[in-house]
């Protein structure tokens, strides 16, 4: 189900998938896959988000800290900060899933967020830690499915 995909994203889809695959037996079956989708070009959060959604699939958004772990091990493979699939609501000015629930899990590095309102979306820094950061920098893309 990867046809489409350059050889050379096939090659990492797979190894990828075989460690979640992996852990999903160990976990019982309950591991959410993450894998990375692109890492030649480093796009905004719209095009970031597109392509996940291209792919039918969404921007990897962590709820849990095993989740966040799995997102974090591609952040330090590439070595680039990546978007989350969180972004600020325009009402309250809180943290939300794409679909528009309060995020429940966070993992702010300390004094975040501190954007007020002016930073929407969040990157995650290469410990694993989330900062508020303006949407159209240019990040990693990691693709939840
Ligand atoms: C920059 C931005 C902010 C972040 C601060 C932390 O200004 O990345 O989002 O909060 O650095 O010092
Ligand atoms: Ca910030």
């Amino acid at each position: 189900h990867f046809v489409g995909l350059p050889k050379s994203l096939n090659t990492e889809v797979h190894k990828v998938l075989n460690l979640k695959h992996r852990l999903s037996r160990l976990k019982g079956g309950n591991f959410s896959c993450f894998y990375f989708f692109s890492s030649q070009s480093k796009v905004d959060f719209a095009s970031a988000l597109a392509s996940c959604e291209d792919a039918r699939g969404t921007l990897a958004t962590p709820m849990n800290e095993e989740e966040n772990k799995a997102i974090l091990g591609i952040v330090k493979e590439y070595n680039q900060y990546a978007y989350l699939g969180i972004k600020i609501g325009e009402d309250a000015g809180q943290f939300k899933y794409l679909n528009g629930i309060p995020v429940n899990y966070t993992k702010w590095y300390q004094n975040e967020p501190n954007g007020k309102r002016t930073e929407k979306c969040v990157e995650m820094y290469n410990d694993g830690s989330w900062n508020d950061k303006k949407c159209n920098l240019r990040r990693l893309t990691i693709c939840e499915f």
